[in-house]
């Protein structure tokens, strides 16, 4: 019996009575819930450091590229039913719980997940890290290890309030503390020339202070793969002698705020999900994590006795997002300053390095720091970054002679409206390689957002489409849709996920379909406790569940959803005795903070919800409800119970969503418009399963372009006339006329997100679903050919696209040596 490495029922079992004697000091009488859950965790996690261990030698010793995931988010969500998965321990776990009369269930509901992301783009580095390490590809995720992630959403009154997030509180069993990797991070002062004693011209940083990075290192399981990746987030701290010169002197107070200053620049994840503009704190955390980051791999780098000169040989940095893309002039100046390197060699290796993920479209989402707060925080980056400023400028000087504007808009510094540097520039500057997200999106950017770096460097931009794990997001949220598939086409799916073209064969065997109506119909019954639970609300199980989760946005529109609700509400007002296809209307979702329409967006929701579900002649046709506190948990129970994805952003605003894939891969139909990946899921379910709607992307731009007034469809639309006006007049808001002004006014004045143009096209569009929905026959058909044609959004596609196209590195498996294919970081450079 082999109780920390062995996989059998008793082996595990004995594993967990052990762990929770020696590691929690209980014993099955006094365990707690959250010790039990511990244990269960320890025992799992034993499981999986032999393999992590090697997989680590291997990646060092092997002379291997690997790749360095730069993200100040990850949204992993919780380990301990996904590890279980991956490990195959499934069943033996499950046995092992209940010869104990331990529901494995409770215990997967006792994990806090880390919350240490907003939306999309975190949620997106976790499902990389999954696909890096299931297609064994040799890969370090890099972070920040915020104490207090995402709010916790609680409502009061239909209102938003946020609470801290607590995620560490009980412990976090999955992450292992590294006191001994740990970095110094220089913040403020000045910088000075000197000349060194071979004459060489040299600059020196003296900081205003120093904080230390440590590292807390995480194992990433792949699904049944040999490889373990890791993620390696940073916790700042105080140095060990931080100002003794002042604690000397007696100021005893004055040293320990130093430390809580130190230690402060970890504890908050910034919860707007447009950038913060200017707050100090967000920029030192961007370069804190950078800066531990390129420290640890030169220190890695260098202890496997490699020479600087071959670092973009051995490491492929992706920037997600412009957020770490103070990584560039932090290489050089790491390079230049601290290993004496040639300046323009420096450059070639740092350029070499990087590749750089764009995730939006709206102007306003584009990072910029006011270039005084720049040179306060990080005065050696600022030079560092004119420096490529003069180099890229005289590249478009040579390329585009005599276009001074061109040379002003692509400059890395703005110079009007108070100078600030652009961060996208610096991060298009400093890449060998730049991509979109979705098809749709990359043309945009190479269009508009992008042009002028599309123009300078043709070959650059490129389209990687997101993709999703279907581990966690079939085989762990829907076990029984992932048994229905497996007991069909076989297990090969889970890491293949063409395969799932395989159930186009069964479209036709009416028992398949009569089994997938029923696993859909079970996993909506299943989650009436849940909704039950968490909003107070009894829902219909047999009618079309229509849901809505996301971050709440203007331009996801989740309000105009809510006049749909409306227009259906005033139907059935108007004609009790009506025939419509009964609904549940799910939404989930956080607004930022600080962001005043989306919060009242939420209290729309509610208060929608409040009449709708208590008007006896709606006569529970219609129930409404505003699932609070979405988060990875939360959407393992929200995806799978979908007959209905509602993906409605304003064409050419949505970079690419990754939720619409998540509801495809369970079998949900979207309704959406031509927005983000939207457009390529279409495609590949085929334009018949799929309900589009709406102005495209250029369309929008012409009816801006041309004068848009939402008045007019105001005032042409009866029937949205009318759900405008019972909005004004108090309706849902007892009576209040002025809650929802602000709103109204928006729509009618400029409707920045289309809504009044969109709104027809949306009702129609919606009646087409509830018809297609009457027929039984026809929408399994439709729900079956969704799921059957979604191998195309498997992050493992996207990150093998993103090993050939841009990293140029190879799994574990393929031989990854780089000796092998030397140059070929020459050609992409
Ligand atoms: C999202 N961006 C996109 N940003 O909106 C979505 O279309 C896309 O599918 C996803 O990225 C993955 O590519 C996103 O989630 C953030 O949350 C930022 C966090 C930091 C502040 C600025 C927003």
């Amino acid at each position: 019996m082999n109780i920390r490495t062995g996989f059998e029922v008793e082996e595990i079992r004995e594993a967990f009575l052990n762990n929770l004697f020696y590691v929690q000091a209980k014993n099955c009488r006094t365990a707690t819930l959250n010790d039990r859950y511990l244990a269960l965790a320890y025992t799992v996690r034993d499981r999986m450091l032999e393999r992590w261990m090697k997989s680590i030698d291997t990646y060092f010793t092997g002379n291997m590229r690997v790749v360095s995931y730069l993200s100040a988010e990850y949204l992993p969500g919780p380990h301990l039913a996904n590890n279980m998965i991956n490990l195959g321990m499934c069943d033996a776990v499950e046995q092992a719980m209940q010869e104990l009369d331990i529901d494995v269930h409770d215990l997967f509901e006792q994990e806090e997940e880390p919350g240490l992301g907003n939306g999309g783009l975190g949620r997106l580095a976790a499902c990389f890290m999954d696909s890096l390490a299931t297609r064994e590809i040799p890969a370090i995720g890099y972070g920040i290890r915020y104490e207090f992630g995402i709010f916790d959403q609680q409502l009061q009154d239909g209102w938003q309030l946020e609470r801290t997030d607590h995620w560490l509180q009980l412990g976090n069993p999955w992450e292992i503390a590294r006191p001994e990797t740990t970095f110094k991070v220089k913040l403020g002062g000045h910088t000075e020339q000197h000349t060194t004693d071979d004459g060489r011209r040299q600059v020196r940083w003296t900081p205003e202070r120093i904080v230390k990075g440590m590292a807390y290192d995480t194992p990433i399981t792949g699904f049944l793969a040999d490889t373990v990746a890791l993620l390696r987030l940073w916790k700042a701290e105080a140095p060990r002698n931080f100002h003794f010169m002042i604690f000397n002197k007696g100021d005893y107070y004055g040293a320990v705020e130093d430390n809580v200053a130190a230690t402060n620049l970890t504890k908050i994840l910034y919860p707007n999900d447009e950038p913060e503009q200017g707050k100090r704190l967000r920029l030192e955390q961007q370069y804190f994590f950078v800066s531990c980051s390129l420290q640890d791999m030169i220190r890695i780098h260098l202890r496997f006795g490699r020479s600087l000169h071959d670092f973009a040989r051995y490491w492929a940095g992706q920037l997600n997002d412009t957020h770490p893309s103070l990584a560039i002039p932090e290489l050089i100046r790491l390079l230049v300053d601290e290993h004496d390197m040639d300046r323009d060699e420096a450059w070639e290796i740092t350029r070499s390095t990087f590749s750089y993920t764009n995730h939006t479209l709206l102007p306003e989402a584009l990072e910029t720091w006011p270039v005084s707060l720049f040179a306060r925080v990080l005065p050696r980056h600022l030079e560092i970054i004119y420096e490529i400023n003069t180099r890229l400028l005289r590249e478009v000087r040579e390329k585009f002679p005599g276009d001074e504007r061109r040379v002003v808009r692509m400059s890395l510094i703005q110079e009007d409206d108070g100078r600030r540097v652009r961060m996208a520039n610096l991060a298009c500057a400093g890449s060998h390689a730049i991509n979109g997200v979705a098809e749709l999106h990359t043309r945009l950017l190479k269009q508009y957002t992008l042009n002028d770096f599309h123009e300078l460097y043709p070959q650059k931009i490129r389209n990687i489409t997101n993709g999703v794990t279907p581990r966690r997001w079939i085989a762990l949220c829907n076990r029984n849709l992932a048994t229905l598939i497996s007991g069909r086409i076989g297990m090969d799916w889970v890491s293949n996920l063409e395969e799932l073209r395989k159930l186009e064969a069964f479209i036709d065997d009416e028992e398949f379909r009569a089994q997938w109506w029923q696993v859909k119909q079970d996993k909506k019954r299943e989650q009436l406790a849940f909704i039950q639970q968490r909003t107070g609300i009894v829902v219909d199980p047999d009618s079309l569940f229509d849901v809505h989760v996301k971050r709440i946005h203007e331009y996801k529109r989740q309000h105009l959803n809510i006049l749909h609700i409306i227009t259906l509400y005033q139907r059935i007002r108007e004609n009790p005795g009506i025939d419509i296809q009964p609904r549940t209307f799910i939404f989930g979702g956080k607004a930022a903070p600080g962001y005043a329409m989306a919060k009242l967006i939420i209290k729309l929701i509610t208060s929608v919800a409040d009449v709708v579900n208590n008007d006896p002649l709606v006569a529970d046709r219609l129930k409404v409800v505003f699932i609070p506190n979405f988060n990875v948990k939360t959407g393992h129970h929200v995806y799978p119970m979908a007959d209905l994805s509602e993906q409605i952003s304003t064409a050419g605003k949505e970079a690419s969503g990754t939720g619409n894939m998540k509801f495809a891969m369970n079998g949900a139909l979207t309704i959406g418009t031509l927005d983000g990946a939207n457009v390529e899921i279409r495609e590949e379910v085929g334009e018949e399963n799929f309900f589009l709607f709406g102005a495209t992307a250029a369309e929008i731009r012409e009816l801006k372009a041309g004068g848009y007034h939402p008045e007019l469809c105001y005032q042409r639309d009866e029937e949205l006339h009318r759900v405008l006006d019972a909005l004004r007049s108090g309706v849902f808001s007892n009576g209040d006329t002025e809650l929802f002004r602000p709103l109204l006014d928006s729509l009618l004045g400029y409707d920045e997100y289309m809504l009044m143009h969109d709104y027809r096209s949306y009702i129609s569009c919606q009646e087409q679903v509830s018809r297609h929905y009457a027929d039984r026959d026809a929408w399994l058909r439709s729900s079956i050919l969704n799921t059957a044609r979604i191998g195309k959004f498997s992050s493992d596609r996207a990150i093998r696209q993103y090993c050939e196209e841009v990293w140029k590195v190879k799994s574990v498996a393929d031989g990854n040596d780089v000796n092998i294919k030397s140059c070929v970081l020459k050609e992409s450079a």
